[in-house]
């Protein structure tokens, strides 16, 4: 059985959750926390790492999801036609490099007590701005982000768009998506028994990060 190890606050972690899940594909957590993961799994500290049933691990949560495509092809979450496979990946890459990454930059004020500048305040909104435009010309919400089937794309717009929504509302007032129909998109999501438990398990988790960073 395949073990997906890191925690259950980390959005990047819930991607692969909700795809296991989703695929019907039994699996193990291992808890790993920031600074305690396995550099022979994941070299760069990060989570998710999967330790596969055949024994060796992989990092990067887009490669695990691919991995678990190709060697579960059970309940695919990604389309067989080359183009709506590739529209696809285009989401998740844009969800994730145009939205989250960006968006990262604001967390540390947004959801950790810190702070960050004025000047990269001023500098990450129009960035956000400029990119979420973008997404929207790509997202369909028919009622999924690809269209009318839950695909990769939906494991990555489950818990990406909350916290790209939280972040902008905590730092400028505002919640940069509220002109796209992400509410009703993620209500919608929250239908689905594998989004349930991932939302769960997550609130469970951020309570327990909370509480080991306050000491
Ligand atoms: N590109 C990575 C991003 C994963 C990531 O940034 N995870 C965060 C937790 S949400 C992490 O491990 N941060 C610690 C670090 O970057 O050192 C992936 O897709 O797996």
């Amino acid at each position: 059985m395949p073990t997906l190890c890191g925690f259950s606050a980390s959005n990047y972690y819930n991607k692969v959750k909700l795809a296991l899940l989703e695929k019907g594909i039994p699996f193990e957590e291992e808890l790993a926390w920031v600074g305690e993961t396995d550099k022979a799994c994941s070299p760069l500290g990060k989570v998710p790492y999967l330790k596969t049933d055949g024994g060796g691990a992989i990092s990067e949560s887009t490669v695990i999801l691919d991995y678990l495509e190709a060697a579960y092809p059970q309940r695919p979450l990604i389309p067989v036609d080359p183009f709506a496979a590739a529209k696809v990946r285009e989401l998740v890459r844009y969800l994730e490099l145009h939205l989250e990454l960006v968006a990262r930059n604001l967390y540390p004020e947004a959801f950790f007590g810190g702070r960050i500048s004025d000047a990269a305040k001023e500098k990450i909104g129009p960035q956000l701005e400029k990119n979420i435009a973008a997404f929207a010309r790509l997202a369909r919400f028919e009622p999924f982000l690809a269209g009318g089937s839950f695909t990769l794309a939906d494991c990555a717009g489950a818990v990406h768009l909350p916290v790209v929504s939280g972040a902008t509302k905590a730092i400028y007032g505002r919640d940069f998506l509220a002109d796209l129909p992400v509410r009703e998109y993620l209500q919608k999501l929250g239908e689905r028994p594998s989004v349930q438990r991932v939302n769960a398990d997550r609130k469970e988790n951020t309570a327990l990060m909370l509480r080991r960073v306050k000491g």
